[in-house]
């Protein structure tokens, strides 16, 4: 076993001991009630999943193992010469639940370029699919197509032991995680750049050569890969692509059946998929107004009019922030130092003065603060990567990193098959009635 492998199982033990323990000592205790409103709106603030990955704050946002992104931003290793985090130490991070050191960084890498050969069938499958077809749709068709790989499936297959799941759904998180930059990359060379694709250079870090397969060879593209796919990878467990990898996991489908899962939830508008309409929003608003840069009035007017016609002003809104997102901030300061003339960062700045006092003003919209979506576009767009249909992958490569160190942990702590109780509104009709009488 690699080192790394040793080092988690070492701590998933421990952990698993201490919430035998927990269970043992404290598992009648009542952690929080449930309302009739809770189950009929999504089950906003209900406790009932454990991540152990990252926990966030409704006011202060993410903390993965208690770091926050600009704690994470000066801590994680980061290349020679560079200024922002390598998400190989994110990843190190939330899987061991320690700041890594620079080699352990490096043999993530090191690792991750080793296993990265994506198999010729996974090529073919995209090239099944009409060039047209939408990016995350192709992404997803291509983790389906690379689950032939999977060890965990074979390995189950073949009849092992319920302790020895945790090894196969690391080894196949390892793999997984190693060939998605390819298998994005490849989507992306093939729907825009005319098929003409580029080699991996395995002397690169992930970031760097995902950034260089997609044909972007700027250093700054690089750095911005890498704050991108560290700041994206987790937000706890609740959200619809955590969830639904942890969900489908917990029925020992194996990890690149569970990822998917988690990724065509990814694919949503009002999950990942907003980032692509933040830049749409943006562009339709300059077509409309015929200006490349609007003013905070017509902005502001623009707001008024997409709220008017019953839509949503995509990256604003949050179901747990009631902040800022730091995922927002940390990507606006990156701006500040690396495009800050740029019109559509501008625009992304002033549309953040103006939209949340409109938003506020509806009376309902619980957050009218801008989550990470909001800004991430911008970013892209600057060094050239104009195709925001394209973006969500970039969010999926990302999200693969927590969803799939929280799949280990999963396995590794035993959690069985999830299965809440549903209610039918007869049910609650009743139960309403009884209480009522009580
Ligand atoms: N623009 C207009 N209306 C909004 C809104 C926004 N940005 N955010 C919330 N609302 C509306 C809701 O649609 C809802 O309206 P109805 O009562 O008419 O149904 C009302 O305000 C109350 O919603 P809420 O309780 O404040 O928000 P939810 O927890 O239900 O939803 C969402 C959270 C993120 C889905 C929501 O804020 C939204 O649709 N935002 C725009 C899309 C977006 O940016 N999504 C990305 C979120 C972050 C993420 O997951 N990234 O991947």
């Amino acid at each position: 076993m690699g080192y790394v492998k040793d080092t988690f199982k070492a701590k998933a033990d421990a952990q698993a001991a201490e919430i035998k323990q927990l269970i043992q000592e404290h598992g009648d205790k009542v952690l929080d009630k449930v309302t009739v409103a809770q189950a009929y709106q999504g089950m906003r603030g209900i406790p009932g999943l454990i991540t152990e990955t990252s926990l966030l704050d409704s006011n202060e946002g993410i903390r993965f193992r208690g770091f926050s992104i600009p704690e994470l931003r000066e801590r994680l290793p980061k290349i020679d010469g560079g200024n922002e985090p390598l998400p190989e130490g994110l990843f190190y991070l939330m899987l061991v639940g320690d700041v890594p050191s620079k080699e352990d960084v490096e043999h993530i890498s090191a690792t991750w370029a080793r296993r990265s050969h994506v198999p010729n069938h996974v090529f073919n499958v995209i090239e099944a699919l009409p060039a047209s077809t939408h990016p995350m749709t192709q992404f997803c068709a291509a983790i389906l197509a690379l689950q032939t790989e999977s060890k965990f499936a074979q390995a189950y297959n073949d009849g092992i032991s319920k302790k020895q799941y945790w090894d196969f759904v690391y080894e196949d998180t390892m793999t997984l995680i190693a060939r998605l930059p390819r298998v994005a990359a490849y989507i992306y060379r093939r729907k825009y750049k005319d098929g003409k694709h580029i080699q991996p250079d395995g002397m690169l870090d992930w970031s760097a050569n995902f950034a260089h397969m997609m044909g972007y060879d700027d250093p700054a593209f690089a750095e911005l890969m890498r704050l991108y796919l560290t700041i994206h990878a987790d937000h706890e467990g609740g959200n619809v692509s955590a969830h639904a990898t942890h969900l489908v996991g917990s029925a020992l489908s194996d990890p690149y059946l569970s990822f998917v899962a988690g990724m065509t939830g990814l694919a949503g508008p009002l999950h990942g998929l907003a980032n692509q309409e933040v830049i749409r929003w943006i562009e339709e608003m300059q077509k409309e107004l015929n200006t490349e840069a609007p003013t905070k009035e017509q902005i502001a007017e623009y707001i008024k009019k997409t709220l008017s016609e019953g839509k949503v002003v995509p990256g604003y809104g949050h179901a747990v922030l009631r902040k800022t997102d730091p995922r927002f901030t940390a990507q606006a300061e990156f701006a500040k130092v690396h495009c800050p003339e740029d019109p559509v960062v501008q625009t992304v700045w002033n549309v953040y003065e103006v939209a949340p006092p409109i938003l506020e003003g509806t009376g309902k919209i619980k957050n009218p603060w801008p989550n990470v979506d909001a800004h991430s576009g911008a970013l892209l767009k600057h060094y050239g990567m104009v195709e925001e249909d394209f973006y969500t992958v970039l969010f999926g490569v990302s999200r693969a990193l927590g969803v799939l160190a929280s799949l280990c942990w999963d396995r590794a702590l035993g959690f069985p098959i999830e299965r809440p109780k549903s209610m039918t509104t007869e049910w609650v009709k009743n139960f309403v009635a009884k209480e009522t009488v009580a």
